[in-house]
């Protein structure tokens, strides 16, 4: 007799979406839209999401209706505030999207993204004997206490965004192992420090550097004192970008301990593994640096892109730069009711180096599309809020999806596009609402 495990609505949306379409709904949609689900299959999505569906003809078949594709369990994190935790140990926490709508995400609802344990000098929040070592490619190494670096150089403060190169990772099939990220390990706080460069500048930086590798002060979750965590870093162009920091205040404060108390690294717009958090040596390397998930596929995608479950060859495989085009809908809430036949609808949109220059909105899957009001950046790096007035044909069930477009013309595609380790999935973000007039 084989026992019958129950498994999660996205689970089975993993495994098989059609099978998942039929199972959920009764009946077998059609290949590309679900137009054929009639009858009981629609009555029973109807039901699932809570209103009928005026546009279910071009709704795509073996998606999961966003109305059921965001997690909604809690657990309470130090200091947070209404964030998934996917991990305790380590802890891996994302933000809900509707719990991102602040122009600047406040310390409580910034996600965290632990590979190994919070080193205990941050747990106690006192810098005590801590110092930053800059060396290698360099003429004279520098070795800074924190006060130092707060009087020898001159502060920036900037709203930065850092995203995990994973987040989207939950949409994946076939499934990429990893935290489940859905939408929410994104945020952009205001970081204030030390742009990198005047640091590097201060050591005497070669004509030789070609690359960083940071260390940080993290433990490794074997407990081992020597392990390194992760140890990554980028090409020496990025880190003498006037916006790539050494932080050390988050929103006019102290770095809380979760995001790397007493320094880190803020290198905006590119995977946030390589933000290294409670660094403490920054190594300029004369090549690509080799540290722990910096080299096999870690933080890297194939070059070009593979089929769904294609084995691609270790030389295909690219370290991930500039994050892409991406953007969350933060207003309404998935489930929100609306009993007006408008509704105003915000967010904000990024593009990792470049910035947004459009975004647009869909109400009926695709067919039809209304340009957002889209701000400019308060300063390179910072996501961009946009806002819309959208207005409903009818009551019903409906999915709002928002795109984004970079000035380089690049979009958000509507699906993943898949890659065997779920990075940089930036397929549009979706939020479901009922409307009752
Ligand atoms: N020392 C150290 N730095 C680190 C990490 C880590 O585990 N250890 N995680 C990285 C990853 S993968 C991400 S996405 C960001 C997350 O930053 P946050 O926790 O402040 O959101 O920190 C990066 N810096
Ligand atoms: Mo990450």
């Amino acid at each position: 007799m084989t026992k019958q495990r129950e498994i999660g609505i996205r689970e089975l949306y993993q495994q098989d979406p059609v099978r998942a379409d039929e199972l959920v709904f009764g009946r077998r949609a059609g290949p590309n839209r679900r137009g054929f689900l009639r009858g009981a299959g629609l009555a029973a999505m109807s039901a699932a999401v809570g209103a009928a569906i005026p546009f279910h003809r071009n709704m795509p078949a073996g998606l999961i209706p966003a109305a059921l594709a965001e997690s909604k369990d809690d657990f309470k994190l130090e200091g947070k505030d209404g964030l998934s935790v996917l991990n305790d140990r380590p802890v891996n926490a994302e933000t809900p999207a509707h719990l991102l709508d602040d122009a600047i995400t406040p310390i409580s609802r910034h996600f965290v993204r632990n590979n190994g344990l919070v080193p205990d000098r941050a747990r106690s929040m006192e810098a005590g004997d801590w110092t930053l070592t800059i060396d290698g490619e360099v003429a004279t190494p520098l070795t800074l206490t924190l006060d130092e670096i707060k009087k020898k150089f001159k502060p920036v403060t900037h709203q930065l965004q850092i995203e995990c190169g994973g987040n989207g990772r939950a949409a994946f099939n076939p499934p990429a192992k990893g935290n489940q990220w859905t939408v929410g390990a994104i945020g952009c706080s205001e970081w204030t420090g030390v742009p990198m460069r005047d640091l590097f500048k201060a050591a005497g930086i070669k004509d030789s550097a070609v690359y960083t590798g940071y260390y940080g002060e993290d433990v490794h979750l074997s407990g081992k004192p020597d392990k390194v965590v992760i140890s990554r870093g980028a090409p020496i162009a990025k880190m003498m970008e006037p916006h790539t920091l050494l932080a050390y205040q988050m929103n006019g404060q102290d770095i809380p301990f979760w995001h790397g108390f007493p320094a880190r690294i803020v290198a905006p717009g590119w995977p946030g593994s390589v933000s290294g958090k409670w660094v403490k040596r920054i190594w300029i390397r004369k090549e690509v640096h080799d540290g722990p998930k910096m080299t096999g596929t870690s933080y890297r995608v194939p070059w070009f892109p593979p089929e769904p479950g294609e084995k691609v060859e270790k030389k295909d495989w690219r370290i991930i730069e500039s994050m892409p085009v991406k953007s969350l809908i933060t207003f309404p809430e998935t489930g929100t009711t609306v009993t007006g036949k408008t509704l105003d609808v915000r967010g904000h949109a990024w593009a990792g180096d470049n910035a947004v220059k459009r975004l647009d909105l869909t109400m009926d899957f695709g067919a039809s599309w209304v340009e957002a009001k889209l701000e400019k950046p308060k300063n390179p790096y910072a996501w961009q809020h946009w806002q819309a007035e959208l207005t409903f044909p009818s009551k019903g069930y409906y999915e709002i999806w928002a795109r984004a477009t970079d000035d380089k013309g690049r979009m958000q595609p509507f699906a993943v596009t898949w890659n065997g380790k779920g990075y940089l999935n930036n397929s549009m973000h979706r939020v479901a609402v009922k409307v009752v007039v």
